[in-house]
């Protein structure tokens, strides 16, 4: 994706010359404090500072409170709001139709994990040109609070009483497809998931980002692991991260060996300061047990977990036009008589 961040004091203009207004969208009509709003916000900036072209980006949702926030940025791009754990399928036919568009999904943890978990999985496998981001509350919020798949193992919610299963953990079952770039944060840290949304824009293939996003209205008690309160005391970053676009000069005053720079297709820098753990984002094997390892530990890991852009899409394996499949003519559409025929022949 095209990316340059130099912004004019000045005017308030990025260097495509928008406002961040340009990038905003409705009013939210969603609680106040949900953590869905803070994670619009980080896009409207992300997409600011990278000077993304709103009009390359079709926002696709399915249902749920997180399914409803593309209504809250990006209003002049494209955008279609689907059925309940199905965006994957909508994301598929239109990145493939068109693959002059970026995609941007926002579904909710009931939307991937529970009812869509099928269709995720598959879209990894695709490695479409799309960030996916999962709002994660642990609950249905819009259908006033039930356990959703990543509620955890003995959870208490009010109207619910005991949640007896195990928990989906969102980022364990995109390493386990291969997705080539996943990563955790948490609503409540706004820059590092600013950063990251920046990065999974520079990124060629699907992006997950398994977001915290507290549902105030539902499951915000200080015990559970999706609360504001819980992620502020147990959030561990693995390290600081910052954007370098790549039109931007890169100037670190750190120690070598302090800092992991990721380059992405575009030639952008994804600039990761070491905190506390050692930690390679290139060793998958590494992820899994370090997710594994905290989780068992209580710890709420965030940051980058793994990175590979070494991957086709479908859009490379099946040999897709540049050109949107609106915009071709018929004859080159519709296949000739003689390709027909020749096809059929391969199979007598
Ligand atoms: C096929 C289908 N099944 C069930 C529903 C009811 N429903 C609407 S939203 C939702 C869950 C939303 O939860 P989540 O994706 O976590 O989003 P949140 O509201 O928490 O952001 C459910 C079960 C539906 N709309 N369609
Ligand atoms: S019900 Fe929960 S998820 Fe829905 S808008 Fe309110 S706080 Fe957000
Ligand atoms: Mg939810």
């Amino acid at each position: 994706m095209e990316s340059a961040t130099v912004i004019t004091a000045r005017s308030g203009t990025n260097t495509i010359g928008l406002s961040k207004n340009d990038y905003k969208g409705r009013p939210s009509t969603l609680c106040q404090g949900c953590g869905h709003n803070s994670i619009s916000a980080q896009i409207i900036s992300a997409c600011y500072e990278l000077a993304v072209p709103p009009e390359k980006i079709i926002k696709l949702s399915g249902i749920g409170c997180s399914s409803k926030s593309p209504t809250y940025f990006l209003s002049r791009s494209h955008g279609f709001n689907g059925l309940h754990g199905r965006m994957p399928s909508l994301a598929t036919g239109a990145l493939v139709a068109n693959r002059t568009l970026k995609g941007i999904g926002i579904s909710g943890d009931g939307d991937t994990a529970s009812i869509g978990i099928g269709q995720f999985i598959h879209l990894l496998r695709r490695n479409l040109p799309m960030v996916y981001i999962v709002e994660n509350n642990g609950v249905y919020g819009l259908t006033k609070g039930q356990f959703s798949a990543t509620a955890d193992k003995g959870q208490v919610l009010k109207k619910q009483g005991v949640n007896p299963f195990m928990p989906v953990d969102v980022c364990l079952e995109a390493l386990a497809a291969n997705c080539g770039f996943v990563a955790r944060s948490f609503a409540g840290d706004p820059k590092q998931v600013r950063e990251l949304i920046k990065a999974a824009l520079c990124f060629e293939g699907t992006a997950v980002l398994d977001i915290i996003s507290p549902c105030v209205t539902f499951n915000n008690r200080d015990e559970s692991t999706k609360s504001y309160s819980w992620a502020k005391v147990h959030e561990d970053p693995l390290h600081d991260v910052t954007m370098v676009p790549k039109k931007d000069e890169i100037h670190i005053d750190l120690k070598p060996g302090e800092v992991k720079e990721v380059e992405m297709h575009d030639g952008s820098m994804l600039m990761l300061k070491k905190l506390e753990r050692d930690f390679d984002p290139a060793d998958r094997l590494s992820a899994l047990h370090m997710l594994e390892e905290t989780k068992a530990k209580n710890i709420l890991i965030t940051g980058l977990f793994y990175f590979n852009e070494r991957q086709p899409s479908l859009q490379d394996i099946g040999n897709m036009s540049g050109t949107p499949l609106t915009e071709l003519p018929v004859e080159k559409l519709r296949p000739s008589q003689q390709s027909l025929i020749d096809l059929m022949d391969q199979f007598r």
